[in-house]
């Protein structure tokens, strides 16, 4: 399907052309459903990222991109969002074949995709700056200018979306992108830019590197004349960038990884709460930033909550994206699965007890992809590695809590502060736990609904800066003040 979809599959998106990588070296990219290999694309290295960011760097300095009215970046902005559109079904399929997740679930990502290219072809128009009260005869403006060259490093569990998170505001706000998927999921992005060939984005204003982190990531990241990094991925990663990226202060925002709690109390409607628990951690596998992956229960409810949670659990469908039955599909790859497995590993041996799942499924067809069973950890010591430390895949620890001030207590008893969840049918109850916790996004009686319009990113560990939102798009911008001294006149 791949390779009929996508002409420059193997190819690199720079200054307006597709050209293959210069080592000429592939990278191959696998169906985590079936191991099998679907394309082989380009394997950028810093030669190539030095081209795209000359070709950025040009493109901002002399090009007219930070010139062109709001109105006309908004125009296409608009336009490609309109192209994703037509190509929804496409770019769902493509998405469901090089990450695993299911069908419905790709469909979410690319319409969640075309939402945000719209949001901020909207907001493009919308920036605006302030004026101060100045002594006079001085004024004082303040206004709002891109920031530059933007390298923008993305992760794997939503290939697309995090293109669209990345690309949509820093374009909307005058700056030019060099965009660097995942190498384990570069389709959608590839034909992503297709796209954005079609739509007719000026040369050099929006490129493309697919490569691996350290070859086409990381000159990124050090290069002197990349104002910017936005990065989404793995914490550990996300603080090797800040420190590459120190040696010229560029501006740094990361989101990175997560533990975040979910806070049921006894009060909490039940059949919500279950429900929202599951989708919590089971959505996308379980991997997801803000999974819900630490589950905290009051005693009173616990023994039934987590009776109901296993039922559902062990009816879980678990299998290849493009089969209906499916509810989850398998994780990203191989060394994801290890990862999982091996924490799996972890938590028994540090005493925590399986309540249900806790092996890979090589079954029914399933031999060959990375599936590993929805897991349910009791008994779980709230210090120990597995119910501190990010797992990112289907796996639940759950732990007891006495009242309220344990509960928080719990809740931001981790170096991560990403997101929350809490459930309580006390108004003010839910507020003031809201308030306690040390996170970004707090959800009460829902999880994981995100909106676009809404800032999304994390406190502590978890990240810096926010994306989304009017929030999102001054991360993309640089603020200056113009003093002026009317009583100077021409002379
Ligand atoms: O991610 P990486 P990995 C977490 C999750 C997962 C773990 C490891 O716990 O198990 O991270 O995943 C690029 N300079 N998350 O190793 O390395 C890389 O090519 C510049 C949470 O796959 O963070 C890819 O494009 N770039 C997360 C991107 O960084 C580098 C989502 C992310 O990969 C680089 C994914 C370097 N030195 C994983 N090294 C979330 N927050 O949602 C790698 N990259």
């Amino acid at each position: 399907m791949t390779k009929t979809l996508i002409s420059n599959v193997n190819k690199l998106y720079i200054n307006g052309n597709w050209q293959e990588a210069s080592s000429q070296e592939t990278i191959a990219v696998h169906n985590p459903a079936t191991g099998e290999v679907i394309a082989e694309v380009a394997s950028a290295k810093e030669k190539d990222a030095e081209l795209a960011i000359n070709a950025a760097r040009e493109a901002f300095d002399k090009g007219p991109w930070r010139h062109t009215s709001a109105h006309e970046r908004s125009e296409l902005l608009y336009k490609l969002a309109n192209k994703i559109e037509e190509h929804r079904e496409e770019f769902a399929r493509l998405e469901t074949e090089n990450n695993g997740k299911t069908l419905r679930e790709s469909l979410g990502d690319i319409d969640f995709t075309i939402r945000t290219f719209k949001y901020y072809a909207g907001l493009a128009t919308a920036l605006s700056g302030e004026t101060i009260e100045a002594d006079a005869p001085l004024t004082s403006k303040i206004v709002r200018e891109p920031i530059g060259v933007c390298g923008q490093i993305i992760p794997w569990n939503y290939p697309l979306l995090m293109a669209a998170w990345k690309l949509a505001p820093a374009l909307a706000a005058g700056n030019v992108c060099i965009l660097k998927p995942s190498e384990l999921t570069p389709l959608t992005a590839i034909r992503l830019f297709e796209l954005i060939d079609e739509a007719g984005f000026p040369p050099g204003v929006v490129n493309l590197l697919v490569g691996y982190g350290p070859e086409a990531g990381q000159p990124l990241v050090e290069s002197p004349l990349v104002d910017k990094i936005g990065f989404t991925g793995g914490t550990v990663t996300g603080k090797a960038i800040l420190q590459n990226a120190v040696g010229n202060l560029k501006k740094v925002s990361l989101e990175l990884g997560g533990k975040s709690p979910n806070i049921v109390f006894a009060d909490a409607d039940f059949e919500t709460a279950v429900d929202y628990a599951m989708f919590a951690i089971y959505n996308n596998t379980g991997q997801v930033c803000s999974a819900g992956s630490r589950l905290l229960v009051e005693k009173s409810i616990y023994p039934r909550f987590i009776e109901e949670l296993v039922k559902r659990t062990e009816k879980i469908r678990v299998g290849n994206g493009f089969d209906e039955a499916s509810q989850i599909g398998p994780l990203i790859s191989q060394k994801q699965m290890e990862k999982v497995l091996n924490y799996i590993k972890i938590g028994v041996e540090d005493g925590a007890e399986i309540a249900v799942g806790g092996t890979r499924l090589t079954d029914q067809g399933r031999e060959k992809g990375f599936f590993v069973e929805p897991t349910i950890f009791v008994n779980v010591d709230p210090k120990s590695r597995i119910a501190q430390e990010e797992i990112f895949g289907p796996v639940l620890c759950v732990i007891p809590f006495e009242n309220e001030e344990e509960a928080l207590e719990l809740a931001n008893g981790t170096s991560y502060g990403l997101a929350a969840g809490i459930f309580t049918t006390d108004g003010a109850k839910a507020e003031r736990v809201a308030k306690g916790i040390r996170a970004g996004v707090t959800w009460i009686n829902t999880y994981e609904q995100n909106l676009i319009e809404g800032p999304w990113g994390g406190y502590k560990q978890s990240g810096l800066g926010r994306e989304l939102g009017t929030y999102g798009l001054e991360e993309y911008t640089e603020v200056k003040q113009i003093i002026n001294n009317l009583k100077v006149e021409p002379t």
